[in-house]
């Protein structure tokens, strides 16, 4: 725990080979064991976890040996002092989720994907959390015509509400992106995850996670969105990172492209008092081009942004900016906001 409260974590693919779409692996793997190491040098406490980050080869094993294997896990992360924050189904890379998982198709596959995300329940229940992360990946269409946008909401909804009965104390976090990997997302922002979680069978256990370059990437601002997701007690989880532009998802570090959307996000978190509700999550990748043995820079630049703009909100002269919000002197307001970020008097 850092001096203001918060509490920071990543997951393990935020330490990566650099592969992209046109060229191969640019930096050695290193094992998810060598991984749980570096956490706590670079000041985070917790693991995000996919479900087979947790217990790899999930599919070929029965019930019993999953949890035995998040047990074991569990006891590793104590020993280094970390937990769990969270466990996401993995749904995007088996053959069974090629064209969808709650919203394919194929019954079977749709099947598969229920029973695939009971099984990262089990592993979040034996793990010591309750928090259950729904990135709806390949929830969405390559060609429009090949499914019913509609029919696709109550699928998610009847997936949503199988998982909330299986496991009575799961509380369930979705985490929208509007693209990638596919062309158009059926819960694309803040606003379609939380009128999901709403007509769920138990809303108060169904909430979000707002990620910053999916907000950008679908044209919202994100600090808007961890407000509105905020007003209503929804905002669990954030995916601090930054992206420049419209593109593919970048996981920029957080700030590196533009300091006062990122600035504005802090704001917004730190006025809300996030640290008593959840744990700030980076999701950060380093560039192609850092050399292996420095590619876990991103993530302390991503931490230490948030902290120095903690400091800079809270050193926000909020009488001045009260005073220029009264006069409606936006201009004076936005050479304050400009100012204090580039530490120069306004
Ligand atoms: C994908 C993404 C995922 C989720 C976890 O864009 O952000 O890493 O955060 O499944
Ligand atoms: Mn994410």
């Amino acid at each position: 725990m850092d001096k203001y409260g918060y509490r920071f974590s990543f997951g393990p693919w935020n330490i990566h080979e650099g592969a992209d779409p046109f060229g191969p692996a640019v930096r050695p793997s290193r094992t998810f064991a060598d991984k749980l190491t570096v956490y706590k040098e670079l000041g985070f406490d917790l693991v995000q976890l996919h479900d087979d980050d947790a217990v790899p080869n999930l599919d070929e094993l029965s019930p019993a040996q999953i949890r035995q294997t998040a047990r074991t896990l569990k006891q590793t992360l104590a020993d280094l002092g970390l937990s769990a924050e969270f466990v996401a189904p993995r749904l995007w890379e088996h053959p069974m989720t090629i064209d969808g998982a709650y919203t394919s198709n194929d019954p079977q596959a749709r099947a598969y994907a229920i029973e695939r995300s009971k099984k990262a329940a089990d592993i979040a229940q034996e793990l010591g959390t309750d928090l259950m992360v729904l990135w709806l990946a390949r929830e969405g269409t390559y060609l429009r015509e090949t499914k019913d946008a509609g029919r696709a909401a109550h699928q998610l909804l009847e997936a949503i509400n199988t998982l909330l009965a299986y496991d009575a104390n799961l509380r369930i976090a979705i985490e929208p992106k509007p693209n990638e990997p596919m062309d158009l997302a059926y819960i694309p922002t803040m606003g379609h995850a939380l009128a999901l979680g709403f007509q769920a069978d138990d809303p108060k256990r169904v909430g979000v996670l707002m990620e910053t370059a999916h907000s950008l990437l679908a044209g919202l601002d994100p600090a808007d969105e961890i407000s509105f997701a905020m007003a209503f007690g929804k905002l669990w989880s954030v995916h601090l990172n930054d992206q420049n532009g419209l593109k593919f998802d970048q996981d920029r570090s957080f700030g590196a492209i533009n300091l006062r959307t990122a600035f504005n996000q802090v704001r917004v978190l730190d006025e809300n008092r996030f640290w008593e509700v959840g744990v700030v999550g980076m999701d950060v990748k380093a560039l192609r081009t850092q050399p292996a043995d420095l590619a876990t820079k991103h993530l302390r630049n991503s931490l230490s942004m948030f902290l120095r703009l903690v400091e800079l909100s809270r050193s926000l002269d909020q009488a001045a900016v009260a005073a220029l919000i009264a006069a409606r002197d936006y201009e004076e307001l936005d050479w304050l906001i400009l100012s204090h970020l580039i530490g120069r008097a306004a």
